[in-house]
């Protein structure tokens, strides 16, 4: 048969999204695959992971997922019998990402356990990325609604900040809304003035709730920073429906008034 796949990271077998085989030959036996991750969309890709076992398989398959620096992801998927279980992880452009597969005893009979591997690359559209710096700002019109995507990269900064710019023509009030923001994030806007100072914070009342408040301006330039402070690990999971966040953007909408 096929030479055995190595199960360490540096002998790691380089693979593309599409689908691979390989086999569980023992219970000791991991299979470690590299990804290379393109450097375009700037906003990442996100890749599903579908693993299947045959029927009658001896052994439950699970994948791992790693960063470059070898550090394991919450993207797991397992498979037993001819079942088939996903994960979907967020990765950051020009990078790394590895996956380990490896055999848990299933059956009292052992027998090597042929598995597939389906990877399909789904890169996130999302032209204002990435705008985490008051340099990198997108710059928003007054009364225009905007979508963006609020997603936290594996591998990326710890959290998603999105930076938007803002001319105030005139003194008045102005008014933040951000709808359809990600039902399991916490997130809050931030308003700066020229001076970096801060003029107002803009908060949820629950996750996924509507962020909203006013402010009263003077003319000028202005910063507005919305950004995630949710505590648990969020860039991926199991499952095979992508969440919301990624499939939904957020819209912001700033008024004058
Ligand atoms: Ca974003
Ligand atoms: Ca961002």
């Amino acid at each position: 048969g096929a030479p055995d796949i190595s199960g360490e990271f540096a002998d790691a077998t380089p693979i593309e999204p599409g689908t691979i085989q390989g086999c569980v030959e023992a219970s000791d036996d991991v299979d470690a695959y590299v990804l290379r991750v393109p450097a375009e969309p700037k906003a990442g890709t996100i890749y599903r992971v579908t693993v299947t076992t045959v029927e009658q398989a001896d052994y439950t398959v699970e994948f791992h997922g790693f960063t470059a620096d070898r550090e394991e992801l919450p993207a797991r998927a397992y498979a037993k019998e001819g079942e088939r279980g996903a994960c979907w992880v967020h990765v950051a452009p020009a990078t790394t990402l590895f996956l380990k597969a490896k055999g848990t005893l299933y059956s009292s009979s052992s027998g090597p356990t042929p598995y597939r591997i389906d990877i399909e690359a789904i890169p996130l559209e999302d032209p204002d990325e990435p705008n985490e710096t008051p340099e990198q700002a997108t710059p928003l019109a007054l009364d225009a609604p905007h979508k963006a995507y609020f997603s936290r990269m594996a591998n990326g900064p710890a959290h998603e900040v999105d930076t938007y710019r803002l001319e105030v023509p005139h003194k008045g009030t102005l008014r933040v809304r951000i709808a359809d923001t990600p039902p399991g994030m916490w997130v809050t806007a931030r308003l700066y003035n020229a001076d970096r100072e801060e003029v107002e914070i803009f908060a949820q009342r629950n996750r996924g709730a509507v962020v909203k408040g006013e402010t009263p301006v003077a003319p000028g330039s202005y910063t507005l920073r919305v950004y995630e402070d949710t505590y648990d690990d969020i860039s991926a999971d199991q499952g095979d429906e992508l969440p919301e966040r990624l499939r939904r953007p957020y819209t912001i909408t700033v008024s004058l008034q």
